[in-house]
């Protein structure tokens, strides 16, 4: 088999519905993703909805500060406890949550398979961060998973919640105007995705592989399975047989 599908993800989560809130200080660095293209579409097809919480509207502060110094000292503010823990309860008070994400380059690296588990669930909340991070205390007490979209750092949380979310949003069924298209994405299988070519069949004298117009469905499996092996050993031996 070449694409070993997580059908399984589908089956059952036809009508599935989620709801995903966004606790940000800079609530507008995320929205513009989600109000074009795919993720919009998402929406308006009510699959998901997406709501946005800022901690400066819990804060106990006259001036509104969510931010402080850290005990011990150092360099850089630490998000405070407190406006985060309001915003948290009532959020919680709600509705039962299966994730209470932090965005945080020292979380658990992200992948495509966390993505697929994610895509299952009804309720996520994502906490992003800003300057150094936020209370320990609300780690220890709040978040559920804590995640990296890689190995450098990022001025805050946002674009890292805007990724992850995108990349679970695409999976629920009914987003994609194909169902089956994300089973063939790359990392799906353990395998990067094989070349793809549309017409023409030629072009300044460059010709799609014969092999891809021959009609010959087990041949074309094949080739594809083989293109996808080839191109995850010379560029990612690390990810192979990863499922
Ligand atoms: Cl999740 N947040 C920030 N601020 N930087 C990152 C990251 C997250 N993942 C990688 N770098």
């Amino acid at each position: 088999m070449i694409y070993k599908s997580p059908l399984s993800l589908l089956e059952g989560f036809i009508f599935a519905h989620m709801r995903i809130d966004v606790v940000s200080i800079l609530p507008q660095l995320m929205q513009s993703w989600f109000a074009d293209s795919i993720m919009k579409r998402a929406i308006d097809k009510s699959l998901v909805e997406i709501h946005f919480h800022d901690p400066r509207d819990y804060t106990k502060d006259k001036h509104k500060k969510v931010d402080d110094y850290q005990f011990g000292g150092g360099a850089g503010m630490v998000m405070m406890v407190e406006p985060l823990a309001l915003l948290l309860d009532e959020l919680k008070a709600k509705r039962k949550y299966d994730a209470i994400i932090y965005m945080t380059p020292d979380g658990i690296p992200f992948k495509q398979q966390i993505a697929n588990r994610f895509s299952q669930f009804e309720n996520i909340a994502i906490v992003c961060g800003h300057y150094k991070g936020i209370d320990q205390r609300i780690r220890d007490h709040y978040i559920t998973h804590e995640i990296s979209i890689g190995d450098y750092v990022l001025s805050g949380g946002e674009l890292a919640a805007a990724v992850v979310s995108d990349a679970i949003i695409r999976l629920i069924p009914g987003v994609l105007n194909d169902g089956t298209s994300a089973l063939t994405d790359s990392f799906q299988d353990g395998l990067l995705a094989p070349p793809v070519y549309t017409r023409p069949a030629e072009y300044n004298g460059w010709k799609v592989p014969e092999i891809l117009t021959s009609g010959n469905l087990k041949g074309i499996d094949d080739w594809r399975h083989q293109q996808a092996v080839e191109r995850t050993k010379q560029r990612r031996p690390d990810i192979l047989g990863d499922e």
